[in-house]
């Protein structure tokens, strides 16, 4: 006999998950039918892969290059650059007729070690602006971030602005991020030019507290008409950790939209780290937040792109928890598995994606 535990728990997971037929669409295909782009991250050396690229070519229509547009990558020694492997991701993209994303400008993190001590002795502007001008005047890409990452996370900020220790805040004070947006803007009248972050997703009081700090620095912004296009929201969500506060998200877009900028998810993914080591109840819930997410952020009409940060678990680093380590599992954040099968996140964003309302 079936007992009623198991019958509310059957009857629960077919609520969540109908039993719909897979969309037989590519992810970009069904993004374009509702007005917006979907890309992935991507890294070069992933190109060698033979069971990897015909599935990335598929669903993607724009790439973003997960680490080799970061500074520490281009400018090995100062002033001097190498592309290398930019140019490759580069040409793969145009062969596949996808349009790119530039990730990132300006950041704290992943600078190469003579810049540190060279902007802390020089305090020159050109140490930022001539990266900026070298790498827009050579790409041509939808969009970009100028700058990354410049306010403390949730719950961590020391200042009363919120913003982050990093090598630009002690060389310029706040004033180098207006500095960036102008020499991008400079560099290349058509790209739009994004500030990214984390953190606008949750509900407590910390990330309340970040998303205030982040509407003032927009704000700011706008008011000194500073060039700015979008806000990037990266959606680093959690499976089993901090929810997605689907009212408070629901409104900040709105103030964000409210304020005339684009809205780009730019970094989309569900860490599964914590819940049971069933692997199918993991795929559940990390699809279920990511629908949760997805909701919202694709029900505010300002919303024009969404980028996975990877396509494929093959390409998630290692995780650091140990459990998962022993046992040679894989954090499973993205929509294929290391099989490059579709895994419940990928049923979820189609679905997602094709119940967007189009507000015309
Ligand atoms: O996924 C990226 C990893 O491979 C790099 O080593 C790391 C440092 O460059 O950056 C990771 O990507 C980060 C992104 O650039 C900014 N938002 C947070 C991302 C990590 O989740």
């Amino acid at each position: 006999m079936i007992s009623r535990r198991a019958m509310l728990t059957a009857g629960a997971s077919a609520l969540a998950f109908p039993a719909a037929a897979q969309d037989s669409r590519s992810l970009k295909a069904i993004a374009a039918a509702k007005n917006f782009t979907f890309g992935t991250a991507a890294a070069s050396y992933e190109l060698k892969d033979a069971d990897f690229t015909p599935i990335l070519a598929r669903e993607a229509a724009q790439l973003v290059p997960e680490y080799e547009m970061k500074r520490r990558a281009l400018e090995t020694r100062p002033g001097v650059y190498d592309f290398a492997d930019l140019d490759t991701l580069f040409a793969y993209a145009a062969r596949n007729r996808m349009t790119m994303r530039g990730h990132t400008l300006c950041w704290y993190y992943a600078n190469p070690a003579w810049l540190a001590p060279m902007l802390a002795a020089k305090r020159d502007e050109k140490l930022l602006t001539d990266h900026i001008r070298t790498v827009l005047r050579r790409y041509r890409m939808d969009s970009v971030d100028v700058v990354n990452e410049a306010l403390a996370p949730p719950g961590t900020a020391t200042r009363a602005d919120g913003f982050r220790p990093s090598i630009w805040l002690d060389a310029f004070g706040p004033g180098y991020i207006d500095m960036a947006f102008h020499a991008a803007r400079a560099a290349d009248p058509r790209v739009k030019l994004v500030y990214n972050d984390w953190g606008f997703e949750q509900g407590s009081a910390d990330n309340d507290r970040f998303r205030s700090v982040t509407l003032r620095l927009l704000d700011g912004m706008l008011k000194r008409k500073t060039p700015i296009d979008a806000l990037g929201i990266q959606g680093h969500l959690s499976a089993f950790g901090n929810k997605v506060d689907q009212r408070k998200l629901r409104a900040f877009l709105q103030e964000i939209r409210d304020r005339g900028l684009i809205i780009l998810i730019t970094e989309l993914d569900v860490d599964d780290t914590g819940g049971s080591y069933d692997i199918a109840a993991r795929d559940r819930a990390v699809a279920d937040e990511a629908r949760r997410f997805l909701d919202v952020a694709l029900d505010n009409p300002a919303t024009q792109a969404v980028l996975t940060w990877n396509l494929s678990d093959r390409y998630v680093d290692a995780p650091d928890e140990w459990k998962l380590k022993l046992l040679a599992w894989r954090l499973r954040k993205t929509p294929y598995d290391a099989q490059m099968r579709k895994k419940p996140l990928w049923d979820a964003m189609a679905q997602a994606f094709a119940g967007r309302r189009l507000h015309y």
